[in-house]
């Protein structure tokens, strides 16, 4: 397999600045010669133009949905570099930046497709304008591409036409009260830490791929930094404790891999100024080699 590292360093879709140095940070960590472990060759295609969140006006979008201008910019330039990855033959390894990029990874991953998607996070990402309590666009990009709410009719987000029933979310532990009636209302299937407790990683995890391969052609595979305990992966702007363990967290990418579905995979919310000497960065370079099928023997 061939592999396309592609940066979006943004953090306009996210409420504390330094997590568009999320690219540099993993690169710096060893991402090429991790995912060079895993078996796979690597075409580093470095950062797409983003500009600066200081050079635009501070309170741009609207106070619900802040900066979604930006965000559409960052994400449909991202959305093409996905499709001429796959296009080309190499599958893209995207890098936030907050999460607000996954709804331009899923439009690329998604144009010459059908796709499902596994959603690693301790939030559930489905908030719209209407519901989001603090206005960041990190926390909808599910809502987003799935066309809930205020994002129904959006083209630039809803293009991906991905199904509900194809999507899995897995680790959820921090879920606003009308972002959980959302997610219930529609076919998205969702798991909690709780399931992880009582299933164990490996049962939860292998019933997300089911419900992301089902009829489709591939997989993206989202992985939110967050979704690991804040002990493993402090360097995140909304850590949340009681989250995937080291090992666990291993044990899915394993998984992914194993599936061998996986069209795009994204790295997001790696925040190098909250980070304790680069370790969340580091651990995001050998997540993304276990979904890449690195193996110890
Ligand atoms: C919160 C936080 N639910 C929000 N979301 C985050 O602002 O909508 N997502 N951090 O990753
Ligand atoms: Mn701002
Ligand atoms: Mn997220
Ligand atoms: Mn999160």
């Amino acid at each position: 397999r061939n592999v396309r590292i592609l940066g979006a360093p943004t953090d306009y879709g996210a409420n504390r600045r330094g997590v568009d140095m999320g690219p540099s940070a993993i690169r710096y960590g060893g991402l090429t010669s991790q995912l060079e472990s895993a078996g796979v060759s690597v075409t580093d295609a470095g950062d797409l133009t983003v500009p600066h969140h200081a050079t635009r006006d501070a309170d741009a979008g609207a106070e619900n949905a802040k900066h979604i201008q930006e965000v559409e910019e960052v994400c449909t330039a991202l959305a093409d570099a996905v499709s001429t990855s796959i296009s080309d033959g190499e599958t893209p390894l995207a890098l936030g930046g907050d999460h607000s990029i996954a709804i331009g990874s899923m439009v690329g991953s998604a144009r010459d497709a059908d796709i499902g998607v596994v959603w690693f996070d301790a939030h559930g990402d489905f908030n719209t304008p209407e519901t989001s309590p603090s206005g960041n666009v990190h926390g909808m990009p599910l809502a987003a591409a799935l066309g809930i709410g205020d994002f129904a009719g959006v083209e630039w987000a809803n293009a991906a036409g991905l199904k509900e029933e194809n999507v899995a979310i897995v680790g959820l532990r921090d879920v606003d009260r009308n972002e959980a009636a959302a997610i219930r209302d529609t076919d998205v299937t969702a798991y909690t830490m709780s399931d992880i407790d009582e299933r164990g990683i490996t049962e939860v995890t292998q019933d997300a791929l089911d419900v992301a391969t089902s009829g489709t052609d591939g997989i993206h595979v989202s992985l939110d930094l967050d979704w690991l305990d804040p002990r493993e992966a402090p360097g995140v702007g909304t850590p949340v404790r009681g989250g995937a363990t080291y090992r666990e967290a291993h044990a899915a990418m394993e998984l992914v891999a194993k599936s061998d579905a996986l069209r795009s995979l994204e790295l997001v919310e790696v925040n190098p100024i909250l980070d304790q000497h680069n370790e969340t960065a580091t651990l995001a370079t050998e997540l993304a080699a276990s979904a890449f099928g690195k193996r110890i023997l």
